[in-house]
Order: structure tokens, then C-alpha cells, then sequence
């Protein structure tokens, strides 16, 4: 067990659907520590950064139209393996496999709309921080 930070984007159709609120809620009752939060819109060239690993997937354009589309909010979290923590809350990447009581088991119907981003390993983490919070 370590401390450790993670970094999420709350993602355009969470924010529109106002589930901001809601997404937060869940990491701070779970036990993490918000250390950064900002509300900003992604552009294109940052969006194509950060899922560069998915460049040659035939969803990319999809999933860059899709977190270009309204505003995020980005969050740094701090707690106790807070990067595995994360995932569980967030849940399986295709809503259709979610668990229910997951984020996007509660609240993602289908690819690649499913709600949040969390960072995979803390040197991610790190990597995605500096890339949006500068
Ligand atoms: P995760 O976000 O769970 O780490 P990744 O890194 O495999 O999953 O995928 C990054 C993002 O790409 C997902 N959050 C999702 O929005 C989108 N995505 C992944 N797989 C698909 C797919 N088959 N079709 C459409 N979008 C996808």
C-alpha cells in the first residue's frame, strides 16, 4: 500500500448530463483527497496526445469528437493506491460490461461514452497532470 496520486477527466457527456457532482461524490466518500480540480474544454491536438496509443484504432476520430465536445473537469486525487482505487470505482471500459455500481455500470450505456478517464499506473499519472495542468 502506497499514497499515491491518480489523475481523471470527468468527460464531456458527464459534465452535460450534470453528473459532476455525483462523479466527485463518490471518489471523496470512497476516502481520496481532491488536490487539483479545473473545469477546462480540450482541444484537438491535446485530446490526440493523450489517446495517441489509440491512434490507429478505427474509433479514434469518435472518441476525439467525442472529448472535444464540451467542457471537462479534470481532478488529481490522493489516497491510499489511489490509482487502482480509481479503476474499481470507475469501472470496466465498455458500459456493457460495467459492473452496476460502478460509474460507468450506473450511468454509460455504450462506447466511447463512458463518462470518466482514469489514469492506468502513477507514472501515467503523472504524465497526464503535466499535460493538463501544466
Ligand atoms: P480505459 O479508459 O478504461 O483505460 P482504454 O484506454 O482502452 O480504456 O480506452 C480509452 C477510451 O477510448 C475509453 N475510455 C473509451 O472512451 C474509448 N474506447 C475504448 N474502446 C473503444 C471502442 N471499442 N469503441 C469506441 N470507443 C472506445
Amino acid at each position: 500500500m502506497a499514497v499515491e496520486q491518480t489523475f481523471v477527466i470527468i468527460k464531456p457527456e458527464a459534465v452535460a448530463r450534470r453528473l459532476v457532482g455525483e462523479i466527485l461524490g463518490r471518489f471523496e466518500r470512497k476516502g481520496l483527497c481532491i488536490k487539483r480540480l479545473g473545469v477546462t474544454q480540450i482541444q484537438g491536438q491535446v485530446a490526440q496526445e493523450h489517446y495517441a496509443h489509440h491512434a490507429d484504432k478505427p474509433f479514434f476520430p469518435h472518441l476525439i469528437q467525442a472529448m472535444t465536445a464540451g467542457p471537462v473537469v479534470l481532478a488529481v486525487l490522493e489516497g491510499d493506491d489511489a490509482v487502482a482505487q480509481v479503476r474499481n470505482l470507475v469501472g470496466a471500459t465498455d458500459p456493457v460490461q460495467a459492473a452496476p455500481g460502478t460509474i460507468r455500470g450506473d450511468f454509460a450505456m455504450r462506447l466511447p461514452y463512458n463518462m470518466v478517464h482514469a489514469a492506468d499506473s502513477p507514472d501515467n499519472a503523472q504524465v497526464e497532470i503535466a499535460r493538463f495542468f501544466g
